[in-house]
Protein backbone atom coordinates (compact mmCIF):
# COMPACT_ATOMS: atom_id res chain seq x y z
CA UNK A 1 0.00 0.00 0.00
CA UNK A 2 1.26 3.40 -0.81
CA UNK A 3 0.77 5.24 2.41
CA UNK A 4 -1.11 3.93 5.87
CA UNK A 5 -3.96 2.53 6.11
CA UNK A 6 -5.16 5.04 8.83
CA UNK A 7 -3.75 8.04 6.62
CA UNK A 8 -6.99 8.95 4.67
CA UNK A 9 -8.74 9.53 8.05
CA UNK A 10 -11.19 10.78 8.41
CA UNK A 11 -12.31 11.89 5.09
CA UNK A 12 -11.65 7.21 4.16
CA UNK A 13 -11.33 5.68 7.54
CA UNK A 14 -8.67 2.80 8.30
CA UNK A 15 -11.30 0.00 8.22
CA UNK A 16 -13.01 0.95 4.99
CA UNK A 17 -9.39 1.01 3.44
CA UNK A 18 -7.38 -2.03 4.72
CA UNK A 19 -10.59 -4.12 3.91
CA UNK A 20 -10.66 -2.29 0.35
CA UNK A 21 -6.86 -2.85 -0.26
CA UNK A 22 -6.50 -6.44 1.99
CA UNK A 23 -9.55 -8.29 0.71
CA UNK A 24 -11.17 -7.15 -2.20
CA UNK A 25 -8.34 -5.63 -4.43
CA UNK A 26 -6.29 -8.36 -3.29
CA UNK A 27 -9.07 -10.60 -4.38
CA UNK A 28 -9.01 -9.69 -7.55
CA UNK A 29 -4.99 -10.22 -7.93
CA UNK A 30 -5.77 -13.83 -6.80
CA UNK A 31 -8.48 -14.43 -9.26
CA UNK A 32 -6.30 -12.96 -11.73
CA UNK A 33 -3.27 -15.12 -11.92
CA UNK A 34 -5.62 -18.36 -10.68
CA UNK A 35 -7.37 -17.42 -14.07
CA UNK A 36 -4.59 -17.29 -15.72
CA UNK A 37 -3.06 -20.36 -14.43
CA UNK A 38 -3.97 -22.45 -17.45
CA UNK A 39 -2.89 -20.22 -19.72
CA UNK A 40 1.19 -19.41 -19.81
CA UNK A 41 1.24 -18.18 -23.62
CA UNK A 42 -0.55 -14.86 -21.60
CA UNK A 43 1.87 -14.42 -18.26
CA UNK A 44 4.26 -12.12 -20.08
CA UNK A 45 1.49 -9.48 -20.82
CA UNK A 46 0.01 -6.48 -18.38
CA UNK A 47 -3.30 -7.12 -17.22
CA UNK A 48 -3.67 -3.34 -18.94
CA UNK A 49 -3.37 -5.20 -21.90
CA UNK A 50 -4.84 -7.98 -21.31
CA UNK A 51 -7.87 -5.71 -20.42
CA UNK A 52 -8.03 -3.29 -23.59
CA UNK A 53 -7.42 -7.15 -25.44
CA UNK A 54 -10.47 -9.13 -24.22
CA UNK A 55 -10.69 -10.39 -28.20
CA UNK A 56 -7.53 -12.21 -28.13
CA UNK A 57 -8.35 -13.66 -24.20
CA UNK A 58 -9.51 -17.74 -24.61
CA UNK A 59 -12.91 -17.55 -24.12
CA UNK A 60 -13.17 -19.94 -21.17
CA UNK A 61 -11.24 -17.43 -18.94
CA UNK A 62 -12.59 -13.90 -21.08
CA UNK A 63 -15.16 -13.13 -18.10
CA UNK A 64 -13.01 -13.87 -15.18
CA UNK A 65 -10.01 -11.76 -16.87
CA UNK A 66 -12.53 -9.20 -17.33
CA UNK A 67 -13.82 -8.68 -14.35
CA UNK A 68 -10.57 -8.69 -12.31
CA UNK A 69 -7.56 -7.23 -14.33
CA UNK A 70 -10.14 -4.67 -14.39
CA UNK A 71 -10.45 -4.68 -10.41
CA UNK A 72 -6.67 -4.54 -10.69
CA UNK A 73 -5.93 -1.98 -12.85
CA UNK A 74 -8.55 0.31 -11.56
CA UNK A 75 -7.60 -0.27 -7.92
CA UNK A 76 -3.88 0.31 -8.79
CA UNK A 77 -4.72 3.51 -10.05
CA UNK A 78 -7.07 4.70 -7.28
CA UNK A 79 -5.26 4.24 -4.81
CA UNK A 80 -2.79 7.05 -6.85
CA UNK A 81 -5.50 9.28 -6.71
CA UNK A 82 -5.37 9.77 -3.22
CA UNK A 83 -2.61 11.74 -1.15
CA UNK A 84 -2.48 11.93 2.69
CA UNK A 85 0.42 14.51 2.22
CA UNK A 86 -0.49 16.65 -0.68
CA UNK A 87 -4.17 15.91 -0.96
CA UNK A 88 -7.07 18.42 -1.41
CA UNK A 89 -5.04 21.04 -3.12
CA UNK A 90 -5.97 22.01 -6.66
CA UNK A 91 -4.81 21.35 -10.14
CA UNK A 92 -2.65 23.94 -11.60
CA UNK A 93 -1.27 24.94 -15.13
CA UNK A 94 -2.33 23.75 -18.61
CA UNK A 95 -4.72 21.83 -16.53
CA UNK A 96 -6.82 24.48 -15.32
CA UNK A 97 -6.68 25.54 -18.57
CA UNK A 98 -8.13 23.04 -19.87
CA UNK A 99 -11.28 22.36 -17.34
CA UNK A 100 -11.65 25.84 -17.84
CA UNK A 101 -12.53 25.36 -21.13
CA UNK A 102 -14.33 22.34 -20.98
CA UNK A 103 -16.52 22.65 -17.51
CA UNK A 104 -15.94 26.21 -17.29
CA UNK A 105 -13.60 25.96 -14.16
CA UNK A 106 -12.70 23.52 -11.34
CA UNK A 107 -15.62 23.77 -9.16
CA UNK A 108 -17.90 23.54 -11.87
CA UNK A 109 -15.51 20.28 -13.09
CA UNK A 110 -16.34 18.75 -9.21
CA UNK A 111 -20.14 19.52 -9.31
CA UNK A 112 -20.41 17.43 -12.75
CA UNK A 113 -17.98 14.54 -11.12
CA UNK A 114 -20.01 14.45 -8.01
CA UNK A 115 -23.08 14.43 -10.00
CA UNK A 116 -21.83 11.79 -12.39
CA UNK A 117 -20.39 9.06 -9.83
CA UNK A 118 -23.98 10.26 -7.49
CA UNK A 119 -26.37 9.18 -10.56
CA UNK A 120 -24.35 6.27 -11.64
CA UNK A 121 -26.77 3.11 -10.54
CA UNK A 122 -24.86 0.04 -9.27
CA UNK A 123 -21.26 -0.59 -9.20
CA UNK A 124 -18.61 1.37 -11.13
CA UNK A 125 -16.13 4.03 -11.48
CA UNK A 126 -16.10 7.82 -11.99
CA UNK A 127 -13.53 9.15 -14.16
CA UNK A 128 -11.90 12.43 -15.59
CA UNK A 129 -10.78 11.47 -18.73
CA UNK A 130 -8.53 13.11 -21.68
CA UNK A 131 -9.59 12.48 -25.68
CA UNK A 132 -6.09 11.19 -27.26
CA UNK A 133 -7.73 12.37 -30.50
CA UNK A 134 -9.50 15.25 -29.86
CA UNK A 135 -6.76 17.89 -28.78
CA UNK A 136 -6.43 16.77 -25.16
CA UNK A 137 -10.02 17.59 -24.28
CA UNK A 138 -11.64 16.93 -21.22
CA UNK A 139 -14.52 14.48 -20.23
CA UNK A 140 -16.41 12.98 -17.42
CA UNK A 141 -17.41 9.27 -17.54
CA UNK A 142 -18.59 6.46 -15.87
CA UNK A 143 -18.05 2.96 -16.14
CA UNK A 144 -19.71 -0.31 -14.94
CA UNK A 145 -18.29 -3.27 -13.19
CA UNK A 146 -14.52 -2.64 -13.60
CA UNK A 147 -14.50 -1.28 -16.82
CA UNK A 148 -11.97 1.36 -17.72
CA UNK A 149 -11.68 3.83 -20.30
CA UNK A 150 -8.57 2.68 -22.42
CA UNK A 151 -10.92 -0.37 -22.94
CA UNK A 152 -12.99 2.62 -25.19
CA UNK A 153 -9.74 4.80 -25.73
CA UNK A 154 -10.15 7.40 -23.38
CA UNK A 155 -6.79 8.49 -21.31
CA UNK A 156 -7.87 8.50 -17.39
CA UNK A 157 -6.41 11.23 -15.56
CA UNK A 158 -8.32 11.04 -12.61
CA UNK A 159 -10.58 8.45 -10.90
CA UNK A 160 -12.74 7.44 -8.00
CA UNK A 161 -14.53 4.34 -6.91
CA UNK A 162 -18.19 4.28 -6.54
CA UNK A 163 -19.06 0.46 -5.56
CA UNK A 164 -20.56 0.53 -2.26
CA UNK A 165 -16.94 -0.91 -0.63
CA UNK A 166 -15.63 2.07 -1.24
CA UNK A 167 -17.62 3.79 1.61
CA UNK A 168 -20.76 2.08 3.08
CA UNK A 169 -18.68 1.50 6.32
CA UNK A 170 -18.78 4.73 7.12
CA UNK A 171 -20.89 6.96 4.68
CA UNK A 172 -23.47 4.49 4.51
CA UNK A 173 -26.25 5.18 1.92
CA UNK A 174 -24.57 8.61 1.32
CA UNK A 175 -22.58 8.15 -1.51
CA UNK A 176 -22.88 11.69 -2.57
CA UNK A 177 -21.53 12.39 1.23
CA UNK A 178 -18.32 10.30 -0.15
CA UNK A 179 -17.84 11.89 -3.28
CA UNK A 180 -17.95 15.44 -1.79
CA UNK A 181 -15.42 14.83 1.12
CA UNK A 182 -13.26 13.00 -1.24
CA UNK A 183 -11.88 16.02 -3.42
CA UNK A 184 -10.16 16.46 0.31
CA UNK A 185 -7.46 14.17 -0.20
CA UNK A 186 -7.40 14.34 -4.35
CA UNK A 187 -3.85 13.32 -5.32
CA UNK A 188 -3.69 16.28 -7.95
CA UNK A 189 0.02 16.01 -8.42
CA UNK A 190 -0.77 12.69 -9.75
CA UNK A 191 -3.86 13.81 -12.39
CA UNK A 192 -1.10 16.46 -13.21
CA UNK A 193 1.47 14.01 -14.11
CA UNK A 194 -0.63 11.97 -16.04
CA UNK A 195 -2.46 14.99 -18.34
CA UNK A 196 1.11 16.07 -19.06
CA UNK A 197 1.90 12.04 -19.63
CA UNK A 198 -1.82 11.66 -21.95
CA UNK A 199 -0.53 12.48 -25.55
CA UNK A 200 2.59 9.94 -24.94
CA UNK A 201 1.27 7.12 -23.42
CA UNK A 202 0.44 3.86 -25.32
CA UNK A 203 -0.78 0.65 -23.70
MN1 LIG B 1 -13.10 -0.96 -5.07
Amino acid sequence: MLYDYAALEPHIDKRTLTLHHDKHHAGYVTNLNAALEKHPELHERTAEWLLCNLSQVPNDIRSAIHHNAGGHVNHSLFWQMMSPTTGGSAPTGLLVDAMNRDFGGFEQFKASFEVAGEKFFGSGWVWLVCEQKNGGQLQIMTTAGHDHPMMKGHFPLLVNDVWEHAYYLKYENRRADYLHAWWSIVNWEEVIRRFKDSGLRQL
